[in-house]
C-alpha cells in the first residue's frame, strides 16, 4: 500500500511541527518543574549528570550520520556539529561547556566523565539514539535531530529559570544553554532544509515524521528516568 502523494513543503513542515508540539520534552513535568523553580539541588544535579551522557554522545551520533552519507556537499554541512560539541581543541566546545555547568553546580568533572550516577534508562535512551543514527538512512537520522526546532524557547525559559531560581549554580555555568539558543536555530534550519530536500518520497516523509516521534520519545524517556530516580516532577 503506497503512503500517498508527496506532501508539499508546507504540509510536510506542519506534520513535523505537530510532532514536537505534542510530544517534545518541554512538556515533561520535570522540565516544567525546573522552569518554575521547583527543583531541589539534588534533582538539578541528577539531571546534569544524566544529560551529560546525551551531550557526549551527540558527536558520536553526528559522526554516524556523516559516515552514512555519500554526498560531500551534505557532509560538509553536517561536520560542524561534531566540532560544536567536541571543540577544535582542549577546553572548547559544548561538551566542555556542559562539564563547566556541572562544576558550576558543584559537581566535579570526574563525576560527569566517570558516568557515576548515570541511570540505566538514561543510558539506554541515549544509546538508542546513536544506534538509530548508525542504522537508519542518513536523511532519516537527520530528521530525528529536528527536535531542535523546539529547543530555542526551552533554552530561553531554562536560562531565565536558572538565573531566577537556581542562583546556587554559578552563572558562568549557563554558557552552554546560552550558546544553544542561536545554535539550535541554526542547526534546525539546516536540518529542515536537508529533510525537505532528501526526504523526497512520501514514504521517506512518513519515515521522517516517525523519526521525530522516536526522538521525542527518547528525550522523554531520558528526563523521565531522572524524575523517577530523583522526584521533582510533581
Ligand atoms: O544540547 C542539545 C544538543 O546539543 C542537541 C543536538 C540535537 C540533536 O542532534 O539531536 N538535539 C539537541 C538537544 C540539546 N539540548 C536539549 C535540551 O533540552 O537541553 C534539546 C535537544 C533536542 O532538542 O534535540
Amino acid at each position: 500500500m503506497t503512503a500517498g502523494p508527496l506532501l508539499d513543503r508546507q504540509a510536510f513542515h506542519e506534520r513535523l511541527r505537530e510532532v514536537g508540539m505534542t510530544r517534545y520534552h518541554d512538556k515533561h513535568p520535570f522540565h516544567i518543574a525546573m522552569n518554575e523553580g521547583r527543583l531541589n539541588p539534588e534533582q538539578v544535579k541528577g539531571w546534569i549528570v544524566n544529560r551529560f551522557y546525551y551531550q557526549r554522545n551527540i558527536p558520536v551520533k553526528d559522526a554516524a550520520i556523516v559516515s552514512n552519507c555519500p554526498l560531500r556537499e551534505v557532509r560538509r554541512l553536517w561536520l560542524h556539529r561534531i566540532s560544536d560539541h567536541d571543540g577544535l581543541k582542549e577546553g572548547e566546545g559544548g561538551i566542555e561547556n556542559w562539564l563547566r555547568l556541572g562544576e558550576a553546580a558543584g559537581l566535579s568533572r570526574e563525576d560527569l566523565l566517570s558516568g557515576k550516577g548515570l541511570l540505566p534508562e538514561a543510558r539506554a535512551a541515549v544509546d538508542s539514539y546513536v544506534t538509530f543514527a548508525r542504522t537508519k538512512p542518513w536523511p532519516i537520522a537527520v530528521a530525528s535531530s529536528l527536535t531542535e526546532l523546539f529547543a530555542p524557547d526551552l533554552m530561553k525559559n531554562r536560562i531565565t529559570a536558572f538565573e531566577k531560581h537556581y542562583t546556587w549554580v554559578k552563572s558562568w555555568g549557563l554558557d552552554y544553554f546560552k550558546s544553544r539558543v542561536t545554535q539550535a536555530r541554526v542547526d534546525s534550519d539546516q536540518g529542515l532544509e536537508l529533510t525537505f530536500t532528501y526526504c523526497d518520497t512520501r514514504e521517506m516523509q512518513e519515515e521522517a515524521v516517525k523519526a521525530l516521534q522516536f526522538k521525542c520519545g527518547l528525550l522523554w524517556d531520558l528526563v523521565e528516568s531522572v524524575a523517577q530516580a530523583y522526584g521533582g516532577a510533581k
